[in-house]
């Protein structure tokens, strides 16, 4: 059977969600031929083992199971170039997005010959619901940022609610940046003006189960779509991140040396070592925490990759100065061959970083898949006795 619409869920811990929002699509979508994929990305509370099961017997209904991944735009793309119906709308699996607008949603994509239908809050008819405060400030923020450089106006670019039609979403598809949360802003950046665009309104909805896993690094991770909108031909995103906090790492150097040598009293040699050893360590926790957030090194694995980047920090710093000197030697004015240096190293120590503290580790999250399986076995296994 050949479907109309594929409807697109990102899931993360939505296990409570999932057999409620089915209800809702078949309610909502009666008549119109559709399936259903979740893209999971190896939720703890196992989403995807739930959603794999109801799939047994719904053929409407899969799961992308996807591990060692996290991020919100870049499951729905897989998701989008997952299904096999022409037109896929996404939305949160949390049902804070209205379903009931859905077949409005495919009818003017059709019948208006559009690329893209986008659920707004902000046009007559829509409204934020009783969202918090603070979020609707952040929306309309993220708002008036994201707009510089697009050739659309838009009443609600940071909607997470929209359909698209995949035969012109495959067109732009290579040009996405895939980063943080913000998918619909990342199509419409992407595309292009020739886009074909509308809006439909309607009254986003409080979570019921579940927790909202927005937290202080969507901000952060709005700013990484934006650079790498902007700059992302020029450079990694991730190295740029790395380089910020290198540089902060630099202006706290000279603030706490600057302390030590005229406030404290301590000789130079003594308050340069002491100021890099805490600097380095504040540049490790600082690109743990942020550059390498998915990646984020915990208890003794938070020792071993300390001493990784010290050491990795610390030959960067010896390569530094030896490329420095040898192009001061041959002639490169002081402040150029500094520079030198300091990109010399800058990209040293970010390579191989990337390669031995924040290499991709395999072991936690299968460990974790096991504990779940194993816990789901010993669920199951009395009833089967029984
Ligand atoms: N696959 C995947 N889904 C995610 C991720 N983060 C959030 N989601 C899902 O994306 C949807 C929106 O997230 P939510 O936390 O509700 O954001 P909010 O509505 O802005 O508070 C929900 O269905 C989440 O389960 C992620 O890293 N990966
Ligand atoms: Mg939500």
């Amino acid at each position: 059977m050949a479907y109309d619409l594929a409807i697109v869920l990102p899931t993360y811990n939505e296990s409570k969600n999932i057999v409620p929002m089915l209800d809702r699509l078949e309610r909502a979508l009666g008549g119109i031929r559709y399936e259903v994929l979740f893209v999971d990305d190896d939720s703890p509370d196992g989403t995807a083992d739930l959603v794999r099961s109801i799939a047994r017997d719904r053929g409407h209904v899969r799961v992308v199971h996807r591990i060692g991944r996290r991020g919100l735009a870049s499951a729905c793309i897989e998701g989008i170039l997952a299904a096999s119906a022409p037109f896929v709308a996404v939305m949160d699996a949390d049902m804070q997005h209205d379903e009931s607008i859905l077949p409005q949603m495919l009818a003017r994509i059709r019948e208006e010959n559009l690329d893209l239908v986008i659920g707004s809050r902000n046009i007559a008819g829509g409204s934020m619901g009783e969202f918090a405060p603070w979020r609707v400030k952040l929306s309309q923020w993220g708002r008036r940022l994201s707009l510089m450089g697009a050739a659309h106006e838009l009443s609600d670019p940071m909607s997470g609610y929209f359909m698209v039609r995949v035969s012109s979403f495959e067109r732009f598809a290579h040009r996405l940046s895939a980063l943080g949360f913000k998918i619909l802003l990342d199509i419409v950046l992407s595309a292009g003006p020739e886009l074909r665009i509308a809006e439909v309104p309607y009254r986003f909805r409080l979570r019921e189960h579940g927790e909202s896993k927005l937290d202080m690094m969507v901000g952060l991770e709005y700013l990484e779509l934006l650079i790498d909108k902007h700059l992302g031909n020029l450079v990694n995103v991730r190295f740029v991140l790395f380089g910020m906090v290198g540089a902060l790492g630099v202006g706290v150097h000279l603030l706490i040396l600057r302390g030590l040598l005229h406030l404290a009293g301590v000789g130079f040699a003594k308050g340069q070592t002491a100021t890099t050893f805490l600097v380095m360590v504040l540049n490790f926790v600082l690109n743990n925490t942020v550059t390498y957030r998915d990646r984020r090194l915990r208890g003794w694995r938070f020792v071993r990759g300390l001493v990784t980047f010290c050491l990795a920090c610390g030959l960067g710093v010896a390569a530094n100065v030896a490329v420095a000197n040898e192009a001061f030697d041959r002639g490169v004015p002081w402040w150029l061959a500094a520079f030198m240096g300091l990109l010399f190293s800058a990209v040293w120590n970010y390579g191989v970083t990337s390669m031995t503290t924040w290499r991709q580790e395999r072991r936690s999250s299968e460990q974790r898949a096991q504990r779940r399986i194993a816990a789901a076995t010993a669920q199951t296994a009395p009833a089967k006795t029984a």
